[in-house]
């Protein structure tokens, strides 16, 4: 089934692990996807974006990948994986898997081999000795480490992670490495998988390992971030691999700028289909994740128009496994919650780009309640936690960060119903379920006509089909401390995009007061005059 980029596609984050539980290890699975299936579909998506299945030693949750050809035992079987994309195509959807091709796992039979002392494989990593008795470069790590670790039993040679230890980064100057991953992704694609999400697609190729210039934020990363070698292997892997089966690519890329967001992903998309760009989700920071303040509803604005008004198309999210919950981020969300989701809902699905839903955020999952970190399972939250000790930083300020920045905030078990442990596990979950189950989940949502869970299905059906929603121009029409409001524009058609993005009622400029029909909203009455906390709006110009 070719199932190129199309601009109607609404995309569902599936974060296995936390998702279905079948057999009651506590860790989610396929099987527990697939009875899901028939949800997925009432809820309207045509696309699920998996997070990593593959055989892992779970350093980072899979995305340290043993075997790229092999499905984590704990998840299932191959013969379960093509189940699940037939049983997924039966109902229209189809399947984009994580592609995490800038570093494997240590226990990777090719880093294995290298260890044995194989020169072929050894060439498939970065290996280098120390400088002046000291590391290779000075550059930083995305876990707040150290990127260079002992290569073996070797008294001075390294091997270079961005990542965990457990994460060995690739060599791509090796033509080796690049025929490796064209294989792998053909093997998918021949399983019928629709396309990828690339992780950390470009840092890939790091062009010199010289030392960086001084940076709090990743020091030596303009030596590897969207380098000329990024941008080859790319049109390669579109031209050689992703062409052939008219398939689909977005870009998970850090710290990516505008510019280089257009070069990643220009019209004839020659390259990737779109980028997820990360400048809006640094909305309620103070230039680091970890240092968190108040969320700037007028920061967030203005970074969405940036990005609309520059780019012919952007994804559209404001959650992942690696963020915690968007309504959470609201400060004055408080006893808003159904508001601010169904707002998210409103302004993810008007936006003019693919939109993208992580699971459990289409009934308004939010932040963990974590108490200490022993109950936190990510890496990144200890070896941050570790680094901070390092510098000093009291416990409790150390903590507060944790808390608030963990990515487990948005990896808790999906909360399916108010039974024991949510509805995910008759087991011991792997991590924490969300104390707010009783009243936050599915079952309890599919009762509630006003609901989130409902709110999201129309949306989702609104953005499927209406022609405007899918292909409209984006026109900035207000950007205040409180409103956002767009337009969409598409031939004779102009609908309006209006969110209150604040917890107080606010009095509406005049002309956003007169558009004469009400397309979507998520409060069932209101006046004209005033957007009521979090509320969203979506008015067209004529009703004919
Ligand atoms: O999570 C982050 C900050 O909130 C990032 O630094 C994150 O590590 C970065 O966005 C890259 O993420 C991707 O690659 C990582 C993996 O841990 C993440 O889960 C994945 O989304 C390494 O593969």
């Amino acid at each position: 089934m070719p199932h190129h980029f199309r601009k109607d596609m609404v995309i569902y984050q599936i974060y296995p692990r936390s998702f279905q539980d079948s057999n009651g290890d506590g860790l989610g699975d396929i099987p527990g996807i697939i009875s899901r299936l028939d949800y997925l579909q009432q809820l309207g998506i045509d696309t699920i974006w998996l997070s990593p299945v593959y055989k892992s030693p779970d350093a980072d949750n899979g995305y340290d990948i043993a075997d790229y050809k092999a499905i984590h035992p704990a998840f299932g079987t191959m013969k379960d994986f093509d189940n699940l994309v037939a049983q997924a195509r039966v109902r229209g959807i189809g399947i984009v898997m994580d592609l995490v091709i800038n570093h494997t796992s240590d226990e990777h039979e090719w880093f294995q081999k290298a260890l044995a002392g194989d020169e072929k494989y050894r060439d498939y990593y970065i290996i280098r000795k120390g400088k002046d008795g000291g590391l290779p470069n000075n550059w930083g790590n995305f876990f707040a480490m150290c990127p260079w670790s002992k290569f073996g039993n070797s008294q001075d040679e390294y091997y270079l992670h961005l990542f965990a230890e457990k994460q060995p980064d690739l060599n791509w100057h090796n033509p080796a490495v690049l025929e490796e991953v064209k294989d792998i992704m053909r093997f998918w694609l021949q399983k019928g998988v629709v396309g990828f999400r690339c992780d950390v697609i470009n840092i890939l190729y790091k062009n010199t390992l010289a030392d960086g210039k001084k940076q709090l934020a990743l020091t030596g990363k303009e030596h590897y971030l969207s380098t000329p070698g990024c941008h080859e292997i790319l049109k390669t892997l579109r031209k050689e691999v992703l062409d052939e089966f008219n398939a689909f690519a977005v870009g998970e890329t850090v710290f990516v700028t505008l510019d280089q967001a257009k070069d990643l992903c220009h019209e004839d998309r020659a390259e990737l289909d779109m980028v997820f760009s990360f400048e809006h989700m640094g909305c309620d920071d103070l230039g680091l994740k970890w240092f968190k303040t108040r969320l700037s509803p007028k920061k967030l604005m203005k970074s969405l128009v940036k990005w609309q008004t520059s780019l012919d198309w952007n994804t559209n999210y404001f959650e992942n496994h690696d963020q915690p919950r968007f309504i959470s981020r609201f400060a004055d969300s408080d006893g808003f919650r159904r508001e601010a989701s169904t707002m998210m809902a409103g302004l993810t699905m008007t936006l003019r780009g693919t939109p993208f839903i992580h699971e459990g955020q289409e009934i308004g999952m939010t932040n963990g309640n974590f108490r200490c970190l022993k109950q936190i399972q990510d890496i990144e939250s200890h070896t941050v936690n570790e680094m901070a000790k390092h510098l000093g930083i009291p416990a409790k300020m150390r903590w507060n960060m944790i808390r608030r920045g963990t990515r487990d905030n948005g990896r808790m078990p999906m909360q399916w119903s108010d039974e024991k442990n949510a509805g995910f596990t008759t087991g011991k979950p792997w991590l924490k379920v969300n104390g707010d189950y009783k009243q936050v989940n599915v079952a309890r949502e599919q009762q509630d006509p006003n609901g989130v869970l409902n709110f999201w299905k129309k949306m989702i059906a609104l953005r499927k089909t209406d022609e405007v929603l899918i292909d409209g121009d984006f026109v900035p029409v207000l950007v205040s401390n409180n409103i956002f409001a767009f337009e969409r524009v598409l031939g004779e058609r102009r609908l309006l995009s209006m969110c209150n993005m604040t917890g107080k009622a606010v009095k509406l400029p005049k002309h956003l007061q007169m558009w004469p029909t009400k397309l979507a909203g998520n409060y069932p009455t209101g006046t004209a005059e005033y957007l009521q906390p979090f509320e969203f709006r979506l008015m067209e110009e004529s009703g004919e």
